[in-house]
């Protein structure tokens, strides 16, 4: 097994909750290799924020690309070489502002990728925005007065738009995340996280812990899932929703891999000429 520690000094505020879901991952992968999942086959992407460390900490291949755009990277890294199982770790700010047509369209595909978005409320590396989950009334920075805005209900979403694995977790409940990477990896199709993710100068472990409660049980529709997504709190923790839909890559070309199946430019115009014969 490697090791998935790098020996890149780790620069997240003390008692951050990114520190659990680094320790998450880290359990979540040795499960995954005991299943026949291959720690080198497991690739990753992440956005740019503080969540997006990760990237550095964790010693795991990918790409560490811009601000927004990590969903597009792990569409990319997916279709290329279907073989690999793909994270996208994404902050809230990260996947669900700049990034949200990039999230909405990989879900809306059921790419199969898993996407663990750090919810902190905040835009955390660039010190106090308020974000696309933060609270109305929320005060920082940029919202002395208390936010305006209504959060997204970002778990009725993503089932909107068509992700067919939706949980949300918490970084202070590592057994509970772990389970819950685990079960989106496995999963085949667009797997969506979101974890509960206090930031130390915004928030306090206090404002969560006594708030968790467990879903009791998966819904059998859609329609169900979502009427759970609108009528329960937001630390409320669990899967809400799974489905089996194919896979957007296996739409595309069925079972071949481009990678390791790579066809010449001639039998390429020759398919192509083919498709287009009147
Ligand atoms: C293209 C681009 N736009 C904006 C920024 C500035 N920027 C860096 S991190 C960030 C937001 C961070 O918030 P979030 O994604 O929630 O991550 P967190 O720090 O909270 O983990 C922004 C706007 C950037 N680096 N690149
Ligand atoms: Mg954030």
């Amino acid at each position: 097994m490697v090791d998935l520690k790098t020996d890149a000094e780790i620069t997240w505020c003390p008692g951050c909750g990114n520190f659990g879901i680094f320790t998450a991952i880290r359990n979540a992968v040795p499960l995954l290799e005991q299943k026949g999942i291959k720690s080198e086959d497991i690739i990753m992407t992440a956005g740019i924020g503080c969540h997006a460390k990760i990237f550095d900490y964790l010693n795991l291949s990918g790409i560490y690309g811009l601000h927004g755009r990590n969903s597009s990277n792990a569409e990319g890294i997916k279709i290329a070489n279907p073989n690999l199982k793909v994270i996208n770790f994404s902050g809230d700010a990260n996947g669900l502002a700049e990034g949200l047509a990039h999230t909405m369209f990989a879900a809306k595909r059921n790419q199969d990728i898993t996407f663990i978005l750090h919810n902190n409320s905040v835009y955390a590396l660039t010190t106090g925005q308020f974000s696309p989950l933060a609270e109305k009334g929320w005060k920082g920075p940029s919202t002395p007065r208390g936010s305006i805005e209504t959060p997204f209900n970002v778990i009725s979403l993503l089932i909107e738009v068509g992700a067919t694995f939706v949980a949300r977790s918490y970084a202070g409940d590592i057994n509970h995340l772990t389970e819950t990477i685990v079960k989106a990896i496995e999963h085949e199709g667009f797997s969506f996280i979101e974890v509960l993710q206090p930031a130390m100068p915004y928030h306090k472990w206090e404002e969560y812990k006594d708030k968790i409660e467990y879903l009791g049980r998966k819904s059998n529709s859609k329609e169900e899932a979502l009427k759970i997504a609108w009528n329960t709190h937001r630390f409320t923790i669990g899967v809400f929703y799974q489905e089996t839909r194919e896979v957007y890559h296996k739409s595309l070309y069925g079972s071949l891999n481009p990678v390791k199946e790579s066809l010449s430019r001639e039998k390429r115009l020759e398919k192509i000429n083919e498709i287009l014969k009147p």
